[in-house]
């Protein structure tokens, strides 16, 4: 539909053609002047930093007309815009991704050669990421930015820029250390610092009661500190598309009237201590994924970015002369998970107390803009506020939120009379030990939707973790499977794979991935399958380079790229896995080498620096790849590689060289994965167990097509409820037994049978995830991959239908489905002319 072609100039009404010009000749002129002018670099002395950079600001200055245009597009022909609250963007580099929207690639590589760099990936190398997010959650927005982007719909991600982001791991001795990631230092070419759109946000000190002009009763909050919110914006550019979002980013300054307050008193050091107080709000991630911490810092980095962000949506109506009552029809906000569930309260009092709302206009207001994304039901990531550190730093949020409690809790007893004990599961205060607020019930309560992150998880929602909630509202409750960006996962990432489907199918897969289905028909095609197979040994090589330079281990690509990268977590298993390659390595010590498949095991994955079990999984993982890799029975049959440090950058250069990907969490426990989803476009076989997105991967892709193991989520709680003993598990497994036998006595640690007791002993004692449980059937399954791996052309098979059948985990489907039945938000495409 698209019939003018994106590369030629667009000037638009606000760029100069010869600065902002897509061929190569602008983009040569463009960095030579950025070098210069910018930088303050001569071409002669640039490093391959200062290109990055030069390249960078040149590519920046060829979105903005698209950034400006889209911007004053949505300003001038106001329409609903969805407003994406998120304490977490992990949006990976930015260079390469803006490149291919831009459709500019070819063009930079071209300007590139004339100063002397023959391929564009050493400039790429040089990107540092802003790690802005622990895991999956972060990564998922990141990608739904992206999405709304490339679908034309209005948009803005709301979120902190965090000074420091999630940290660099280094491997010292087998062991994570934690290393600062200084992602600022040099400057980000990508933010655009908006200071004259900054906002004021209030903490602490007390409430007051008064009586208005009307002679109304009313609440004032004095707050006791302030911290000032900068925007930073970071375009967002859609896939060859004029639409290009907005990522705005709040960074705490100090607010100057205080420290001129004090400066009169004469407390100077006062004045400082509470300027390096404020700015400290936004100075780093808490790197916990999926565990709350309850810390104090934590809830005012919420309420800092939340309040933000509302202040921003509610000015952007009065600019435009808007009536605040109009708010629904302009915002449809979005909370991912409950990090930013404060808003509820924060609005509310907004409305209330600032544009002098009464409470059910304000509450209609609230509950017709907010949505709720929930992604676990683990209860020790369900975030929860002990009452007396809430009501010390947001003591109005408190009233305000006892208020909807109470309010709420008169529906309950009018559908529940009498039953004391409902009343006591829903509320928003949990009276249970100390008091707290359960910030799902809050998020719950005052959203017009909650959805659930992939089909399993959505019931497992309703039926397990708010079904008296489910029961109230039932047409509340939803579902959006997850979706992850085919742009940056497969376009950018896997260049050989994308070549080979733009020569088949044509390159419109990339923005309809359900054209990927035409590759069904080459199922049998063995010129095909080999060209398919080549693509991925093409991955396989550049990562074992990788691997080598990084850790020093030379693996061979013809061997089965067996990889499990995520979050170090006892729910994800990786001691499952970890038990499942030394019972493979038993088996080469005892000569039964008839069905190995010559294997690189893969792990990848930061552990929270306070998580003493994730932190020894690492250790683990690397003992067994010491002693496995330095034995020459192994050689040609087994290797076992720890990848430091897994990020963004790097799972763009994993997924395309995996063949069997590891989704074994507990069933039950994983909300959807999207991980698995990246692993199978890119034609990876799935061994999973029946969790999360798994289940309807393997729905998509076929059962022939996925290695399923383990018990369903049914049988765990079966299994929970009948009290799990490990050792009945354990007794019935010879294999089993010497495996665990071998760590106990230190064949793994040097000799220390102390060193992994802990891991013994939790899988062996009251372990929540059922390892030995599972165990069994997943080297079965596993046994069933080496099987299928030495039928090359079966194996390629089963992965070209993994790919042919991915369609659906697009995040843009997801996008899509969350527009037409929660948003409720159109696309907006963007003209660029330059008619006056
Ligand atoms: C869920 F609760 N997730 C949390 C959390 O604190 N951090 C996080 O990354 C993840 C889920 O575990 C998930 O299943 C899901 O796909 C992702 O959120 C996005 O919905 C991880 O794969």
């Amino acid at each position: 539909s698209q019939s003018l072609d994106l590369r030629l100039p667009t000037p638009g009404c606000y760029a100069d053609p010869v600065r902002a010009g897509m061929d190569a000749d602008a983009v040569f002129d463009g960095m030579t002047e950025h070098l210069f002018f910018t930088l303050g670099k001569l071409a002669t002395s640039a490093s391959l930093r200062d290109l990055y950079m030069a390249l960078s600001f040149a590519v920046r200055d060829r979105l903005m007309s698209r950034y400006l245009t889209s911007q004053e597009t949505i300003r001038a022909r106001p329409q609903k815009t969805v407003a994406y609250l998120s304490a977490e963007f992990l949006i990976g580099p930015q260079l390469n991704n803006n490149l291919l929207n831009l459709g500019i690639k070819k063009e930079a590589e071209e300007a590139l050669k004339r100063f002397g760099i023959e391929s564009l990936n050493e400039i790429l190398e040089v990107e540092e990421e802003p790690g802005l997010g622990n895991g999956g959650l972060g990564r998922l927005a990141a990608c739904y930015m992206e999405s709304l982007a490339s679908l034309q719909v209005p948009a803005v991600g709301y979120g902190i820029r965090y000074e420091f982001g999630i940290f660099n791991q280094l491997i010292r001795d087998g062991w994570q250390v934690e290393v600062t990631d200084k992602w600022l230092k040099g400057g980000w070419p990508w933010e655009l610092p908006q200071p004259d759109e900054a906002c004021l946000v209030g903490f602490g000190g007390q409430t007051e009661s008064y009586t208005d002009d009307n002679g109304n009763y009313r609440s004032r909050w004095i707050p006791s500190e302030h911290a000032i919110g900068v925007p930073h914006d970071v375009p967002v550019l859609g896939y060859r598309v004029n639409s290009c979002d907005r990522l705005r980013l709040w960074r705490a300054d100090a607010t100057e009237s205080f420290d001129f307050y004090a400066f009169n008193i004469g407390d100077y050091y006062g004045a400082v201590e509470e300027k390096v107080a404020s700015e400290t709000l936004s100075k780093v991630l808490y790197p916990n994924d999926g565990t709350d911490e309850g810390r104090r810092l934590r809830l005012k980095q919420q309420h800092f970015f939340v309040s933000c962000s509302l202040q921003d949506m509610l000015r952007s109506l009065e600019k435009r002369s808007i009536a605040v009552e109009e708010f629904p029809n302009h915002w449809t906000v979005q909370l991912n998970d409950t990090h930013p569930a404060i808003a509820v309260a924060e609005l509310m009092r907004l409305l209330i107390d600032q544009h002098r709302l009464d409470w059910d206009k304000a509450w209609e207001i609230t509950n017709r803009s907010v949505a709720y994304t929930n992604h676990t039901l683990l209860p020790e990531a369900l975030e929860k506020w002990d009452l007396s550190l809430f009501k010390n730093l947001l003591p109005r949020h408190l009233e305000l939120i006892y208020e909807i409690n109470r309010r709420f809790l008169q529906q309950v007893r009018l559908k529940y009379p009498g039953n004391d004990l409902i009343l006591r599961k829903l509320s928003i205060i949990d009276e249970e030990g100390g008091k707290a607020i359960r910030m799902a019930h809050l998020a719950t309560i005052g959203a017009h939707h909650v959805n659930g992150v992939a089909a399993l998880h959505s019931d497992l929602i309703k039926r397990q973790l708010l079904p008296e909630f489910a029961q109230l509202w039932p047409e509340k409750f939803t579902n959006v499977t997850n979706g992850v960006t085919p742009r940056r996962w497969v376009a950018l990432a896997n260049p050989e794979l994308s070549k080979l489907l733009d020569k088949e199918i044509g390159p419109n897969w990339i923005t309809n991935m359900d054209l990927l289905l035409e590759l069904e028909k080459k199922e049998n095609d063995s010129n095909f399958l080999d060209l398919f197979a080549s693509a991925k040994l093409s991955g396989k090589r550049k990562l074992a380079g990788y691997i080598h330079r990084q850790t020093g281990v030379l693996v061979d690509p013809s061997s089965l790229f067996d990889v499990q990268v995520k979050r170090i977590h006892q729910y994800k298993r990786q001691h499952l896995n970890a038990l499942q390659v030394i019972a493979q390595y038993l088996r080469i010590k005892n000569g039964i080498t008839k069905n190995i498949a010559p294997r690189t095991v893969i792990f990848g994955g930061k552990a929270a620096p306070g998580y003493f079990m994730a932190k020894l999984m690492i250790r683990f993982i690397n003992g067994i790849a010491d002693v496995v890799n330095a034995d020459p029975d192994m050689d040609g049959l087994l290797r076992v590689v720890f990848l430091p440090d897994y990020n963004v950058k790097l799972g763009e250069q994993v997924y395309p060289a995996t063949d069997l990907s590891e989704q074994i969490s507990t069933a039950g426990k994983e909300a959807s994965g999207t991980g698995n989803m990246k692993f199978a476009m890119n034609g990876a076989l799935t061994i999973g167990t029946l969790d999360g997105a798994n289940v309807e991967i393997r729905d998509r892709v076929g059962a022939e097509n996925f290695f399923l193991f383990g018990k369903t989520e049914s049988e765990i709680m079966e299994l929970r409820d009948q009290g799990y003993s490990p050792n009945s598990f354990i007794a019935e497994s010879n294999e089993l037994q010497e495996t665990l036998k071998l760590i106990e006595v230190g064949h793994f640690s040097n000799g220390d049978s102390e060193l992994f007791r802990p891991i013994i002993n939790i899988l062996t004692g009251n372990d929540p995830f059922f390892v030995m449980a599972d165990f069994d059937d997943y080297l079965r399954a596993q046994d069933e991959v080496s099987k299928a791996w030495k039928k090359s052309k079966k194996w390629n098979r089963m992965a070209l239908l993994n790919t042919a059948r991915s369609g659906f985990f697009s995040s843009d489907r997801s996008i899509r489905e969350y527009c037409q039945s929660i948003w409720k938000v159109k696309p907006l495409p963007v003209e660029i002319s330059c008619e006056k």
